[in-house]
């Protein structure tokens, strides 16, 4: 129940702030690890994690050491001069995920338009498409973002309706359909295929294992661009560095050469790139790709920022110094494993799905997803935070920094949820 301190403040939203999101009525003061904290005092685990921004847990003191730090030395010097960050941290991206160069951006959407038009100019100047003709298939229940691009190829209704007239040059597939993508990269002038190897916004929809592997060759095959949007999936929240990588061992200090795993031709990061802390996203990609953009053909005033540059290390350090990638792969199948336990003895969760600790239950209940709704209200009451993606699938991604005592209180907060909920 809100006390007066969180009604106030919800007001204060309601009053002067945009209707676009409707949050659930919890007023948050305070971040730690796993845990996030009301303006109350009470104590909740974060089973969101802002999204998968969030992966080595709320305010990780490396990342916010090195924001702070950044922050007091050289902010922003936009990119008409050098600094001394960007260069030592395109190093370092580019090496730990295998390729020649980067382009830095702020949030993910804007990667992702600047992934669209690597792609098309590539076409152009590359293999000869004639000007404007570029396609660019991408998969039904996509979420790429909200510019107005990204969502003319939205098949949501809620991401684009009444917000035409929508840009052209992109073909919509079903998602995780090998032939339908054969098909489509045959047709005139597609040029490109952007894909998230696993559909989280859609309901965390994780396609057939052969999936992406089977996508990757058919582009080389067709000889068209494997874009692949990890902004929500990358980073380790799947298990693997890359949610591409596919169940190869990253056990292993994986070297990431460019015929290794299922390499994408342009890669696409953002979120956890930060660890939450500052807007922080990526575009990596090879010379012959990258390099068709030339000076002053792009761009943004805060992409490559100083502190971007070292928040985005820290964080990535992060992931490796803390074996993450490993922890998510280990605990992510012992929640699934629970859940199908739990599941079994209850007709109000229909089933369990995910990779890593990227996973979501599907909630027996109309598609207005009042049920969903409902039992993320009960979960609150008793100390976890999660919220309903699309109707009655509720999607559960903790810090990947959660160890097995605390996903274990996790999940007996769930069966004790889930057993005692009155529709
Ligand atoms: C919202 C969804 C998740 C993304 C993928 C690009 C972006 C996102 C795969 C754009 C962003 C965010 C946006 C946020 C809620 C959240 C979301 F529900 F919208 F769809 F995670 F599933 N590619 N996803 O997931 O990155 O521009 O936001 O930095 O808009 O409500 P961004």
């Amino acid at each position: 129940m809100e006390t007066n301190r969180a009604n106030n403040l919800i007001e204060l939203e309601d009053k002067f702030g945009a209707h676009n999101y409707h949050p659930l009525p919890v007023v948050l003061t305070k971040g730690e690890g796993v845990f996030v904290w009301d303006v109350d005092g009470k104590k909740y685990f974060d089973f969101l994690s802002a999204y998968s921004a969030v992966n080595q847990g709320h305010c990780h003191p490396r990342i916010t050491k090195a924001l702070i730090d950044q922050a007091k030395t050289l902010a922003l010097t936009s990119r008409a001069f050098y600094n001394d960050c960007l260069g030592e941290y395109e190093k370092y991206v580019t090496n730990l995920f295998g390729f020649d160069k980067v382009l830095p951006m702020n949030t993910g959407a804007e990667a992702v338009e600047t992934a669209i038009k690597l792609c098309r100019k590539w076409a152009y100047e590359k293999k000869g498409i004639a000007e404007n003709q570029a396609v660019i298939v991408v998969c039904d229940g996509n979420f790429h973002g909200r510019t107005t691009t990204i969502i003319s190829f939205s098949t949501d209704p809620d991401s684009n309706k009444n917000f035409g007239p929508y840009a052209p040059g992109f073909l919509a597939i079903p998602y995780d359909d090998i032939p339908a993508l054969e098909k489509a990269l045959k047709l005139p002038n597609v040029v490109g295929f952007l894909v998230e190897p696993i559909q989280g916004e859609a309901g965390v929809y994780t396609p057939s294992d052969d999936f992406i592997s089977k996508a990757r060759l058919l582009c080389t095959e067709n000889g068209a661009l494997f874009i692949a949007d990890e902004v929500q999936t990358g980073i380790g929240r799947t298990g693997s560095l890359l949610a591409v990588c596919g169940n190869c061992n990253c056990e292993q200090n994986c070297e990431r050469q460019k015929n290794t795993y299922n390499r994408p031709d342009i890669l696409i990061l953002g979120k956890a790139l930060s660890g939450g802390v500052y807007p922080v996203s990526a575009v990596l990609a090879d010379d012959e790709i990258m390099l068709v953009i030339k000076p002053g053909q792009h761009g943004s005033t805060f992409g490559g920022n100083p502190i971007a540059a070292k928040v985005a290390i820290a964080a990535l350090e992060a992931v490796n110094d803390e074996n993450l990638i490993q922890n998510a792969r280990k605990l992510g199948a012992f929640f699934r494993s629970e859940m199908n336990r739990i599941i079994s003895k209850s007709d109000l969760v229909l089933k369990v799905r995910g990779k890593g600790l990227l996973n979501a239950i599907v909630v027996n209940d109309s598609e207005t997803g009042k049920t969903a709704w409902n039992l993320c209200l009960a979960l609150k009451e008793n100390g976890l935070l999660a919220k309903p993606t699309h109707g009655n699938i509720i999607r559960f991604a903790p810090p990947l920094i959660i160890t097995k005592e605390q996903i274990t209180e996790c999940i007996q907060i769930i069966e004790k949820t889930i057993n005692s909920f009155k529709k």
